[in-house]
């Protein structure tokens, strides 16, 4: 299986997030994705290529040229508030929540900020940019593997993706790399395409890119939003709205959920892909499932994510891993080549 690594990711390195009134230091830190590599390595799973740039036009298929034009200046614009800020990250203050504007771009670069977010505790720095955009050329290239008739590819992108909507960051994703992915699938010719999110949590940028399309189906296992972040979405009755009715599914499970319950969810996700007719598969891979996931709250064991890449592969539909969450840093890369490896040797 290719393995498109995005060698640019530590160039988004962010120092603090907001957490309950105090700045602590990032859960989502680079070492992730070098642990994810080391393991692919220490087994031999995945040929490592090399990923070609991602053109603009590739990312305003899924995002908004005022957000993409936002995001390619940030951090020069932080900088320019205040020469001190090249040593402190961007976090933003403001919010334009119901009944304030949205439509108005104010000129302010922390109004924008808000504008442009929903949460402080997705940090930009000096290098958020490059590393969004070498993570999300990384997911479009997988999905070109697709195309061209590989069984299964790996994104191991950084920073994650499926927080991320057509016009805003959070939840640390910036640019929405599984939703690119699944566009490029429809742009190659497929007529239909699923996405599975098996992050802890809720996908809500996903979500809400392909909400009214019948074309792309969206289905997502993950922390019931009522206690688990991302909070305002992922609740069982969103089904998709307008041409996207009845092509959304939420399977929200509560704390402490364990293999078994977790596996039913999952037969139930990919039946309705199947019953879709899906004709190939976008996997949003967190893996903050994990027991010892220091964020969230189901008890996955290690051995568990072989059965997953199993029960994935029984689908038997062309499958795109994308790298997503997964805090548990000294785990991660032992729990998702777990996953690629029951993939792959189940067929
Ligand atoms: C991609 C992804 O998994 N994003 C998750 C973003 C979660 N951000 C909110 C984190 C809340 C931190 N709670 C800390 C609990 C410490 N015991
Ligand atoms: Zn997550």
């Amino acid at each position: 299986m290719h393995v498109f690594f995005n060698q640019h990711h530590a160039l988004h390195h962010g120092r603090h997030e907001m957490f309950r009134g105090e700045l602590v230091p990032c859960f989502e830190v680079p070492a992730r994705a070098d642990f994810v590599l080391e393991e692919l390595q220490r087994r031999n799973l995945g040929a490592l290529a090399q990923a070609p740039d991602i053109a603009l036009a590739t990312l305003e298929r899924v995002h908004a040229p005022r957000y993409l034009q936002f995001l390619s200046t940030a951090w020069d614009e932080w900088v320019a508030l205040d020469p001190k800020n090249a040593q402190r990250d961007a976090l933003p203050s403001y919010w334009p929540i119901r009944t304030f504007r949205s439509d108005v771009l104010p000129a302010s670069f922390p109004a924008r900020m808000g504008l442009f977010s929903f949460d402080a505790g997705s940090p930009i720095t000096a290098g958020t940019w490059t590393a969004a955009r070498q993570g999300a050329a990384c997911a479009v290239a997988g999905a070109q593997r697709l195309l061209q008739g590989d069984r299964a590819a790996f994104a191991l992108t950084r920073p994650p993706g499926h927080h991320a909507g057509a016009d805003f960051f959070g939840g640390y994703c910036f640019l929405n790399n599984a939703a690119l992915a699944a566009q490029a699938l429809r742009d190659g010719g497929l007529a239909r395409v699923a996405i599975l999110d098996v992050d802890y949590h809720h996908g809500n940028g996903t979500q809400a890119i392909f909400y009214e399309r019948p074309d792309v189906f969206f289905a997502s296992v993950h922390g019931d939003p009522h206690t688990e972040y991302p909070y305002y979405l992922g609740y069982a009755d969103e089904r998709g709205a307008g041409a996207g009715a009845g092509f959304n599914l939420n399977l929200p499970l509560p704390r402490g959920t364990g293999w078994p319950r977790w596996r039913e969810a999952l037969g139930q996700a990919l039946q309705a892909i199947t019953g879709f007719g899906a004709q190939a598969l976008v996997v949003s891979l967190g893996l903050d499932t994990f027991e010892a996931d220091p964020i969230s709250g189901f008890a996955l064991r290690s051995d568990d994510y072989l059965r997953m890449g199993e029960a994935l592969a029984a689908a038997g539909l062309p499958t795109l891993f994308v790298f997503e969450g997964g805090y548990a840093v000294a785990e991660v890369g032992v729990n998702a080549v777990n996953v690629l490896q029951g993939f792959a040797q189940a067929g």
